[in-house]
């Protein structure tokens, strides 16, 4: 029997708002207290994660002097050096503060612009201060209610000038950053711009310098869109533009649930589990979720302990996939090959294509032919269910 206690070379990690979580929803307040940072670190520790990531604010009060940020910053330093636990993301609170309540770096209002640069500049040194490789953005505010409002256009080109702006600031200072933009296609705005994976990804291409720029997808985002999620982080790691990930889990067309991994959609976390492992990605497993607002402090380290556990147990299964002897039987029958067509097919000359137009095919056999996706389905199904 596999052990599915996490270690830390499984790369675990927690945004500090998310076992923090306190509970809070449009319709109701509070059902959890606040707990101390060095707290959230020590008992992540103590679970097995690897590190955790942070906004500038859940680390640092908006209001607090020069002084107290100090202290705060070196109490919390001292604790990652006793636990171990890294700080692998940074990112800034862009959306909280009413002054955001139109939008950060798409503010139609320059002044506000303005300030949401300075606010991440000072969010960056922070993270770089902790040891932060990646840096997010969640235009968690750059969306719109009334697009008449003649910023449309506008919108996309303020959003690039800061991101360029920003990634010069982080070369200037010798940061190293890579940045990696969270889509969502609407909450709290009625619609995000960039809202989805695909629209991200032609975003970044118009940077200044798009080698800087991925991806920090988020399971639940995607399916709030009615999306694969798996579809999309397929389509990261092609372009090679996964740089950080945001897992949880949500049911489809709804608000953004942020629930424990694996809790909804059981086939799709395998699928994406499968896809992290093969593909080699070996940035931190993230988790970007909270308990359910039922629940008090032991509910919280039993949701955290259960993402990770799922996921190791997901795993587990992916490896049993591989080794499954029916399964692999049937994935060699579904897959075809020919080499002297497929030679024919990559890589144009003038030759290849008169070959392959002047080629015959047995079209009665191809419309025939059944691939046995049922039989797939059925069998990793069964081995997901446990009788496998
Ligand atoms: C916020 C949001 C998340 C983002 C975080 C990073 S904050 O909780 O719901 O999806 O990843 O800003
Ligand atoms: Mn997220
Ligand atoms: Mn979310």
């Amino acid at each position: 029997m596999a052990n599915y206690t996490p270690q830390p070379s499984d790369k675990f990690t927690f945004g500090l708002w998310t076992v923090g979580n306190l509970g809070r929803d449009p319709f109701g307040e509070a059902t959890r207290v606040r707990l101390e940072p060095t707290y959230i670190v020590e008992k992540l520790a103590e679970l097995g994660a690897y590190g955790v990531s942070l906004h500038d604010n859940d680390l640092v009060p908006l209001e607090a002097s020069p002084n107290e940020r100090d202290r705060i910053v070196r109490e919390f330093k001292k604790t990652l050096e006793q636990t171990g636990l890294k700080v692998t993301m940074a990112t800034t609170n862009l959306f909280t503060d009413p002054v955001f309540k139109d939008g950060a770096f798409t503010s139609a209002d320059a002044r506000v612009r303005a300030f949401a640069l300075q606010k991440t500049m000072r969010a960056m040194d922070l993270g770089a201060e902790l040891g932060a490789q990646i840096y997010v953005f969640w235009g968690g505010r750059e969306g719109s209610e009334v697009d008449f409002s003649g910023k449309l256009l506008d919108a996309l080109s303020w959003f690039r000038d800061s991101l360029n702006f920003l990634a010069e600031y982080s070369d200037s200072q010798g940061y190293g950053y890579r940045f990696a933009l969270e889509p969502k296609p609407n909450e709290p705005r009625g619609d995000l711009f960039l809202p989805v994976v695909g629209a991200a990804l032609g975003f970044i291409a118009t940077l200044d310098k798009p080698e800087r720029f991925g991806l920090n997808p988020e399971f639940a985002h995607e399916t709030m869109a009615g999306l694969s999620f798996p579809h999309a982080i397929a389509q990261a790691i092609d372009a090679g533009k996964l740089f950080h990930i945001d897992l949880n889990d949500q049911k489809m067309s709804r608000f953004d649930q942020d629930l424990r991994f694996g809790a909804e959609n059981l086939k799709a976390a395998f699928m994406l589990v499968k896809l992290l492992e093969d593909s080699g990605y070996d940035g931190p497993r993230h988790f970007d979720a909270h308990a359910l607002r039922t629940e008090d402090e032991a509910g919280v380290w039993e949701f955290a302990k259960g993402c990770m556990r799922t996921y190791l147990i997901l795993k587990e299964k992916a490896q049993r996939f591989d080794q499954d002897s029916e399964i692999q039987a049937a994935l060699k029958a579904y897959r075809v090959e020919d080499a002297e067509l497929e030679a024919l097919s990559k890589g144009f000359s003038k030759e290849k294509a008169e070959a392959l137009k002047a080629r015959g095919f047995d079209l009665d056999a191809l419309r025939k032919r059944g691939p046995g996706l049922e039989r797939l389905d059925q069998l990793t199904l069964e081995l997901l269910m446990g009788v496998r």
